[in-house]
């Protein structure tokens, strides 16, 4: 879930603090699009296109999708997640659920909200890359803007698995059990990372471009203190990005082009388990370079 906007107020429900500065989350740039290396002899990779409106998220693709990876490139104001509910729960639920976490800090429903739904990864407006939608069934797309879900017609994938490759990467950004990042600690500027969560939440990628030698402690220490009114730190830089949703055990690819320096890696997906608090907060910050 998309939760760089709608995790002030979650927090400031949830911990009485606001904990996240809108500066600090909104100078995000949104990474260039760069186009993927067309595959070769194997099966070409589906190309899906979201585009996201006020109040609907438009897809086009192919008319039939077999299970496997595919390219996604997403257009318009906001992020563009896939969503794959459990029997019995569908869209009104998680819809439901979600927007009564995002209103009310209702913890019972982010976590009946998460037991019932996969996120197979996404990507903000302006970007691309590939996700996995490993297995036939419903997809649907999503978005967690600031008046709550807002979603599309759902994809269906059917068929035989196919077999695509996986695009080279520069490197990784892992989400760990802690929760903790790992992989690469030095990136191209421009370039292609995956991101895989081989943590037991769900977890997604904010790089925020910092001033050389900011610590992560630094950050914290901000995420901890800062009420929203104060001007953003002068350590935070002009450049950034984020990612849509993985849950558990799932993985991306996602093209960017930032400016080279120094970046603080964060999630601030709320854990259920600890008051909703977002994983940031919990420490899950690491300092990466884009050289
Ligand atoms: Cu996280």
């Amino acid at each position: 879930m998309q939760m760089a906007k709608t995790v002030r107020g979650v927090v400031a429900a949830v911990c009485a603090t606001a904990l996240v500065s809108t500066p600090l989350l909104l100078t995000q740039a949104g990474a260039d699009a760069t186009t993927a290396p067309t595959a070769s002899r194997a099966a070409p990779m589906p190309h899906i296109t979201a585009t996201i409106t006020k109040k609907a998220i438009r897809v086009k693709g192919p008319d039939t999708i077999r299970p496997g990876r595919v390219k996604l490139s997403v257009k318009g104001k906001g992020a563009v997640e896939l969503a794959r509910f459990k029997r019995g729960y569908d869209l009104a639920d998680f819809t439901k659920d979600v927007n009564k976490f995002g209103a009310k800090g209702d913890l019972k429903a982010l976590k009946r909200a998460l037991r019932n739904t996969t996120i197979f990864g996404g990507l903000s407006g302006g970007s691309s890359g590939t996700i996995v939608l490993p297995t036939a069934g419903s997809y649907t797309p999503f978005w967690l803007g600031e008046r709550g879900v807002v979603a599309g017609k759902a994809l269906v994938v059917r068929g035989a698995k196919r077999s695509t490759k996986t695009p080279r990467v520069d490197g990784s950004i892992i989400a760990k059990v802690g929760p903790a990042w790992g992989g690469a600690s030095s990136l191209p500027a421009k370039g292609r990372f995956a991101f895989k969560n081989k943590g037991d939440e769900p977890h997604f990628v904010i790089l925020q471009q910092v001033a050389e030698g900011t610590t992560t402690d630094q950050v914290l220490q901000f995420l901890q203190t800062d009420d929203g009114t104060s001007p953003p730190p002068s350590w935070v830089l002009a450049g950034g990005m984020e990612t849509g949703t993985l849950s558990p055990r799932r993985s991306m690819t996602v093209n960017y082009d930032l400016p080279a320096g120094q970046y603080v890696v964060m999630c601030f997906f709320p854990d259920p388990e600890m008051g909703g608090m977002p994983h940031a907060l919990m420490g899950m910050l690491r300092m990466i370079h884009l050289t």
